[in-house]
């Protein structure tokens, strides 16, 4: 393997570490409150759990500057009627996922960096939509148990929160859009995405990442190479010339349900939060993050403690992205 390096300051006392950038950032929140991409109840409380743990003031500490946008709680969906032959929600699905396309391409407009709230991983199509209409060149790293790109025909559950990946990637178009997702005009390129923390993966799918070549770190790729290299390789795959911007979209389910267990779909095996916070500083370091999800936490699944636990380990991730050092900021 062929990893470019990263040129990183290193200080004399922690001679491991890059330099955490803290510069100050203008940061636009948004709450994806949208739980129908998938059947429980509690994901669309998300966004307010999260808030809750007082990360947006946390962020103000580290020196940025937050505007909070509140939570995109209705869409201009006409209610599915009709519902799709085999997949869940159709028409709400991409209905708010354009809500969240043209909110997100709004706060990239005003020079902000964004993050999204979520709500479930279906939401993803329109974050990843919308810094791509502002940004052609950014590129995706998907933090997930699973792939997330199943298509119309591949879907085994009918779930839209496994498959935000196929409406938006160029080479998996073959057919028309349907109406409902023809607001989709900007697409990425497979080789700018990449996986990591995968456990879950149907055939369907690693049959679609195999033949479109796309860059897949397994959670045995994590365990063999550390996270740290894992990160370095995917960004070095998806942005050689180290000069895109950069979208994390981050499932609270790519940790182990040991760290994260309030979420709907766990898979044991997964990322420490340790790890999680350390792929998030590696990201950080590059001074190119521009987007950050961070999804599918469910407040209904689990007891207080479960809860806390999960959202806490959704704090510390926004805070890790964003500049904060566990050694202390000065
Ligand atoms: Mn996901």
């Amino acid at each position: 393997m062929n990893l470019c390096k990263i040129i990183m300051t290193v200080s004399k006392s922690s001679p491991y570490l890059g330099l955490i950038l803290t510069k100050h950032l203008h940061i636009g929140v948004v709450g994806a409150a949208f739980e129908k991409g998938q059947s429980k109840k509690g994901t669309s409380l998300g966004p307010k759990v999260i808030r809750d743990s007082s990360v947006l003031k946390n962020l103000k500490d580290l020196g940025h500057q937050i505007e909070d946008f509140g939570d995109l709680t209705k869409s201009n969906a006409q209610i599915d009627k009709v519902t799709h032959s085999k997949v869940k929600n159709w028409h709400e699905v991409a209905s708010y996922n354009k809500s969240v396309s043209d909110k997100v391409f709004q706060i990239c407009q005003s020079n902000r960096k964004v993050l999204t709230l979520g709500g479930d991983h279906s939401i993803g199509a329109g974050t990843v939509h919308g810094h791509l209409t502002a940004y052609p060149d950014s590129c995706v790293i998907w933090v997930d148990a699973h792939a997330d790109i199943n298509t119309v025909k591949s879907t085994p559950s009918g779930n839209m929160h496994g498959m935000p990946l196929s409406f938006v990637l160029k080479e998996l178009q073959d057919e028309p859009s349907s109406p409902e997702w023809n607001w989709v005009k900007n697409r990425l390129s497979a080789k700018n995405l990449a996986f990591i923390g995968l456990r879950d993966v149907d055939p369907e799918e690693r049959k679609i990442i195999n033949e479109l070549g796309i860059c897949s770190l397994s959670m045995e790729e994590v365990d063999l190479m550390g996270i740290k290299e894992a990160v370095q390789f995917a960004l070095n795959m998806i942005d050689p010339l180290h000069r895109r911007p950069l979208h994390v979209s981050f499932d609270v389910d790519a940790l182990d349900p040991v760290e994260a267990p309030s979420t709907g779909t766990t898979v044991r095996g997964g990322l420490r939060l340790r790890e999680g916070m350390t792929l998030l500083e590696t990201v950080n370091t590059t001074g190119r993050l521009s987007a950050l999800d961070i999804v599918e936490v469910n407040p209904a699944i689990g007891n207080s403690e479960q809860v806390g636990q999960t959202v806490e380990a959704a704090r510390r991730l926004v805070l890790a992205a964003f500049g904060n050092s566990r050694q202390g900021n000065s």
